[in-house]
């Protein structure tokens, strides 16, 4: 197999780095030291990875002195291999130890999926041979000839490569003995040799390839010879070379330059548009994938919902307590209504919540929500303050009156609803005994316990008990929408848009438009454990129902009546 076969790629990740050491091609790897730069090497285009024991040191803030732990090298490497398929291979430095720690290696990094391993003929612990390199003191050759037989026999891939690394000519140590290690280092079993040099030119490397005379693949690593052509190294017969480090020095040229623009000017202004944005780093994350599966695997409960809730009025009745802040953000226990409703819909992972202001939209909590504002507030209902945000239902959504308590069961049942529509009705509240109460319910059936689990219909809501016909309940206020039914419920919107009196339509008017319509709006029936706050009664007796619902609370009403 050629490195430029067609099956290159299908091929494991150790043979594909085994057949560019071997391969004919000059070949390279590009350092990465973490799974974003892995990742950044594979979109670049290379077809393998240096793992630089210099560059993985400096990411994490500490010398090449082995001061990072192997196990967190290897930690590491298990990024590096998860973010990009290409086949990696490890500047193992001494191999960490002597023949046994090698040996160890080796089965942990096969366990990872790293290709291969480079190990240097140094002391452990070692330093970085560009930081006196000539004062540094070599293994002993023989010692060193073990490491490798060792790492050789504990592999259980054949093509795990283990590439050992001449420091002779760094040492200082001369070109004979470079090339006597060499040989006895591919006599003991190394796939390659790799040779540095510390020089500026790439006159001794070029000496040790032609005296070398292809005994077998030759990796170089030209950080110091670096303006030598590549064709240089191609014509010498060299087999890969490495660009060892220059992820983490382009990445550290850029942190200096931003960071210190970012604290002499106090403004991220003028940095926005140079640097990469934030989704550019979703994506190397690969965050579309998630999605992906988080529609796949969680269930329609799990997934994040949405909801929208009407928060546009200051409260007919509640004037005197609503100078300064709508209706929805009264005081209730201790906490703003709307934050009653919103944790309680986080709670049933609606976490996606759009909330319509209008009267003191400014005065609206909007930590973890998003608010839209009804410009036209004074002069328009519930419906066109629903009108505001419509166009953005993009999931299964609550349409929610904003000032409602209720018990944390009659949201989840809400919205596990497998119907299209779907209505809360309280089956406990028939009478009026208060002119605010409104928002009746006739439905299909009555509530009646003994057809637990039927399908009721809402057949229509209204304010007034004009029917000769009993109501069967009370809207509560929640009305679910799910899949096709955002769509058929943006219809029927549009359409009811067309009627001069679109300004002054309610809730109840759009439910009764789509029974209408011939949608079939299903009715969960509850029996109290919800409020509504819609008076100064409301308002005072709300309290004690929140108290309620509060972990350990005692005491306290736990169902409940009125809007
Ligand atoms: C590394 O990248 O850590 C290397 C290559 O070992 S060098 O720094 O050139 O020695
Ligand atoms: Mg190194």
């Amino acid at each position: 197999m050629n490195a430029r076969d067609p099956h290159f790629l299908t091929a494991s990740r150790s043979a594909r780095l085994r057949q560019m050491l071997v391969g004919n091609e000059l070949e390279f790897l590009m350092e990465a030291h973490n799974g974003l730069s892995a990742r950044i090497v594979r979109e670049a285009g290379f077809r393998g990875i240096w793992a630089s024991g210099l560059a993985i040191s400096a990411q994490y803030g500490v010398r090449d002195n082995n001061e990072a732990s192997w196990t967190q090298v290897v930690d590491t490497l298990e990024f590096m291999a998860d973010a990009s398929d290409l086949p990696i291979l490890l500047d193992g430095d001494t191999g960490y130890g002597n023949f046994n720690n090698v040996r160890r290696l080796v089965r942990k990094l096969e366990q990872r999926g790293v290709a291969g391993v480079c190990i240097e003929d140094k002391q452990f612990p070692k330093t970085n041979s560009f930081i006196n390199g000539e004062r540094q003191p070599l293994a002993e050759m023989d010692e060193f000839c073990g490491k490798i037989k060792a790492g050789k026999d504990s592999q259980t891939d054949d093509d795990f490569s283990i590439v050992a690394r001449v420091e002779a000519l760094i040492a200082g140590w001369g070109m004979d003995e470079a090339l006597r290690r060499a040989e006895a280092y591919r006599q003991a079993g190394a796939d390659a040799i790799l040779i540095h040099s510390k020089l500026s030119r790439p006159d001794e490397i070029l000496e040790f390839a032609r005296e070398w005379a292809g005994r077998g693949p030759l990796v170089i690593v030209p950080t110091k010879y670096y303006s030598t052509p590549t064709e240089v190294f191609r014509k010498a017969g060299i087999s890969t070379v490495i660009w060892a480090n220059h992820l983490i020095r382009s990445a550290t040229t850029a942190m200096q330059a931003v960071a210190k623009e970012i604290y002499t000017n106090e403004t991220l202004v003028d940095v926005e548009d140079r640097i990469a944005p934030v989704n550019e780093i979703f994506r190397l994350q690969d965050a579309d994938e998630y999605s992906e599966a988080e529609k796949r695997y969680l269930s329609a409960s799990r997934a994040s919902g949405a909801a929208v809730v009407l928060a546009a009025s200051r409260g007919a009745g509640l004037e005197a307590v609503t100078t300064d802040r709508p209706k929805v953000m009264l005081p209730i226990a201790g906490k703003p209504l709307l934050r009653w409703l919103v944790d309680a819909f986080k709670k049933q992972g609606v976490n996606d919540i759009t909330v319509v202001g209008g009267y003191r939209a400014d005065a609206i909590d909007t930590a973890g929500v998003k608010l839209v504002v009804n410009e036209r507030h004074a002069e328009t209902g519930e419906l066109a303050s629903l009108a505001c945000t419509i166009g953005g239902l993009q999931t299964d959504t609550v349409i929610s009156y904003g000032d409602l308590l209720f018990r944390s069961y009659i949201v989840r049942d809400l919205v596990e609803s497998e119907a299209d529509f779907s209505v809360v009705v309280d089956s406990s509240l028939t009478q009026t005994e208060n002119s605010s109460v409104r928002d009746f319910a006739w439905c299909s059936a009555a509530d009646d316990r003994g057809l637990f689990g039927n399908k009721v219909l809402l057949k229509r809501v209204s304010s007034e008990q004009q029917d000769a016909q009993k109501p069967d309940g009370r809207w509560v206020g929640l009305l679910n929408v799910r899949g096709e039914g955002r769509e058929r419920l943006k219809a029927v919107v549009a359409k009811l848009r067309e009627q001069k009196d679109f300004d002054s339509l309610d809730m109840p008017a759009l439910l009764n438009a789509l029974v209408e319509a011939g949608e079939q709006i299903e009715v969960q029936y509850v029996h109290g454990h919800w409020r509504g706050v819609n008076d100064l009664e409301d308002f005072r007796r709300a309290g004690d129902f929140a108290h309620a619902q509060t972990p350990f609370a005692v005491g306290g009403t736990s169902g409940g009546e009125a809007r």
